[in-house]
């Protein structure tokens, strides 16, 4: 690579590349740690991309109409952070620069959303960034479509690396985006050819080119340091009425010792050859020093959108108020008023009624009063809406020929679906939840867990919660899932009981603004179990008495969803041989956690035998078995030891177990 001719050819261009290319390396150097290699690539691209196509405001980061960047490379972090800074984002200063990779820092290792103004979204777990941008691109539609081209009209542009193709999530995206024609969607493929075992045609040989096309994407391809080129290839992929993919043949670490090796993938700190690759760029400035004439360029780069974006203010300033509050409100994440007396109201009906339905169909039922209050809301399944029971009545599906519908058809992609719920959920406007069974929760795992990091509020409606799902057998019955998903940090696990404790669940979850919820719902029917109207959200305390002793209380049996019924029955039989029983129901333990000392020592006071009883393995439950006052002698668990088995649901349940009788005789056994 001829680096004195890259520079010859578009000084103008060469000028305003080289400061991030330097940056990177003195981060990275500063930081001992890091990767230096990928910005030092695609920088030729990241300049055209930002001084000629991109629309965005530094001095604002958050306006709601800008153009979405997202690095799913997100190794390469410091090319994010390099041109934040160089443009003038508020927050980005050169000591955070300086700063990269330490605690306290806005700079992250890996670009982490919330941390600094203008990322985007989390990355680093590759595949999840292109991933992403495919719900960000959706939400755009839609918005566009709702609010207008006057409001809501702009691109969401994604580089992606090798890593990012490999990983199966790439595909469940791109078949998405192609069949939902998403135009304003454009790939950027930093095609080096290296990955950090060494060449790419170690371990792949796909044409990527004919793979995104096979998949309805548009394609182009130019020299990723030739900026006529890049010019003319992003041009055409903003005119085409497909998602586009770029493919950028580019040098890792270019112009360094270690350039088109895997080695330049990593962090590059020797400093000779550090000052040596900056002396190829011509760049005599030390560590961190960036010329002010080159500085004011890039902030002029950063400003070039203030216009466009002071025009859109008075745009939005001549919508009505109602209007212009409920755009604030949706983006803020703000329920309306109307929310809670709608739950109210539907909880009142089914107290009242008291049907016995699974919890899916009770959270079908609280979705069709959610979704007409809930404009927002876009609803969608992983193939399995007759069963998850997403698709409510007013929805219409969302498709190229009808970009107001709420309802998205994800087809068999559990993965792809939870991350573009994500890039839905971080571009603001709409508020996503999707359904698959709980047992495929592993398929979605990855994007889940950033749901949770981000504090993004995505709704995961998993059905067939349990053994309770029957004949279809231990791969569909998930028993380890709950311990997982309540293992995960900011995250609220609620497994409903009846219908009411599911339309609170639904309250709550869509009342969080910065925590993800997992609703575990039983295929099978259940009785009410709340059959007293309370107005007041039960749920939202995370466990509560739904029955207490009667007498001298010498049990407390706990339980959750399904159990709850079977807790209930089992407490007829030991109040009916003068054994005074309380039963718990304990719809959301991350709840109860938070609840005072006062109010856990109320409900789960020292002394009666304690009784868990859950349809899934005990992991976890030792907290509310032995803590909390419970004593190890006086505790048992009734529930599951291994995986389930293919079986009508009543026989499961008898085989396993996990009946009235046994939790009596547990509890007997233990006084
Ligand atoms: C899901 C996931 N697996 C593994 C890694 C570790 N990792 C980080 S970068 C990388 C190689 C990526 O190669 P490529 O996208 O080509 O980046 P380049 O080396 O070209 O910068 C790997 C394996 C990761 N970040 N995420
Ligand atoms: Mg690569």
């Amino acid at each position: 690579m001829d680096i004195a001719a890259l520079a010859q050819s578009h000084p103008d261009h060469w000028r305003l590349a080289t400061p991030i290319r330097a940056l990177a390396l003195d981060a990275v150097a500063a930081a001992n740690s890091g990767h230096s290699g990928m910005p030092m690539g695609m920088a030729d691209v990241a300049t055209v991309l930002w001084s000629k196509h991109m629309s965005f405001d530094a001095a604002a980061p958050d306006w709601p109409n800008r153009d979405r960047f997202i690095l799913s490379a997100g190794h390469g972090s410091m090319l994010l952070y390099a041109l934040l800074y160089l443009t003038g984002s508020p927050d980005m200063t050169l000591e955070q620069v300086k700063a990269f990779r330490q605690l306290g820092a806005i700079t992250a290792g890996h670009p982490e959303y919330g941390h600094a103004k203008g990322v985007e979204t989390t990355t680093g777990p590759l595949g999840q960034g292109i991933a992403n941008a495919v719900g960000f691109a959706m939400a755009e539609e839609f918005l566009r479509a709702k609010w207008g081209r006057k409001v809501i009209d702009h691109h969401t542009w994604c580089i992606a690396g090798d890593g990012c193709l490999m990983e199966g999530v790439s595909q469940e995206a791109i078949a998405l985006a192609g069949r939902q024609e998403l135009s304003r969607l454009i790939v950027l493929w930093d095609n080096n050819g290296i990955t950090i075992d060494g060449q790419v045609a170690l371990s792949d040989r796909t044409d990527q080119l004919a793979r995104f096309a096979a998949s309805g994407w548009d394609v182009f391809a130019c020299d990723g340091h030739d900026p006529v080129e890049i010019d003319r290839a992003l041009t055409a992929a903003k005119a085409s009425p497909r998602p586009a993919m770029v493919a950028c043949t580019t040098h890792i670490a270019l112009g360094h010792a270690a350039q088109d090796t895997a080695k330049g993938h990593g962090a590059l700190t020797d400093a000779a050859q550090l000052r040596a690759a900056k002396d190829a760029y011509g760049w005599p400035h030390g560590p961190f020093e960036i010329p002010a004439d080159i500085k004011a360029d890039w902030e002029a780069i950063g400003a070039r959108g203030r216009a466009a974006r002071e025009e859109w203010e008075t745009r939005f300033a001549l919508l009505s108020e109602g209007r212009q509050a409920e755009f604030t409100r949706a983006f803020a994440g703000e329920m309306p008023k109307k929310l809670s007396a709608t739950i109210r109201a539907l909880k009142k009906q089914v107290s009242e009624s008291r049907p016995k339905v699974a919890t899916r169909k009770a959270s079908e039922m609280a979705l069709e009063v959610i979704n007409p209050i809930l404009p927002e809301t876009m609803g969608g399944s992983a193939d399995l809406t007759g069963s998850n029971n997403t698709r409510t009545a007013d929805l219409g599906v969302f498709e190229p020929a009808n970009r107001k519908g709420r309802y998205v058809y994800y087809g068999i992609r559990e993965h792809g679906m939870a991350a573009a719920m994500n890039g839905m959920a971080l571009h603001g406007g709409v508020r996503p939840y999707g359904g698959t069974f709980m047992c495929f929760a592993d398929y979605a795992r990855p994007a889940m867990r950033l749901s949770a990091l981000m504090g993004v509020p995505v709704q995961y409606v998993m059905t067939h919660d349990s053994i309770g799902l029957g004949e279809d057998g231990p791969t569909h019955q998930p028993v380890e899932h709950l311990a997982m998903l309540r293992a995960t940090p900011n995250m609220l696990v609620f497994r409903p009981a009846d219908a009411v404790e599911t339309a609170e669940s639904w309250e709550i979850a869509l009342s969080q603004r910065s925590t993800p919820s997992v609703l575990a719902l039983s295929r099978q029917n259940l009785p009410t179990v709340r059959t007293e109207h309370k107005t007041k959200n039960l749920t939202a305390q995370g466990a509560y008495v739904l029955a207490d002793a009667e007498g001298r209380r010498q049990a407390i049996l706990m339980a959750t969803g399904s159990e709850v019924a079977i807790a209930m029955a089992a407490r007829d039989l030991l109040q009916a041989e003068g054994i005074g029983t309380r039963v718990v129901s304990m719809p959301c333990w991350e709840l109860f956690e938070d609840q005072d000392e006062a109010y856990r020592r109320r409900v789960l006071p020292g002394g009666p035998v304690r009784v868990a009883v859950e349809a899934a393995i005990r992991f976890g439950w030792d907290r509310w078995l032995y803590g909390e006052r419970g004593r190890r002698e006086k505790s048992g668990f009734v529930g599951m030891h291994g995986f389930g088995a293919s079986a009508p649901e009543g026989d499961l349940y008898r085989h396993f177990g996990i009946t009235p009788e046994a939790v009596a005789e547990k509890a007997k056994s233990l006084l």
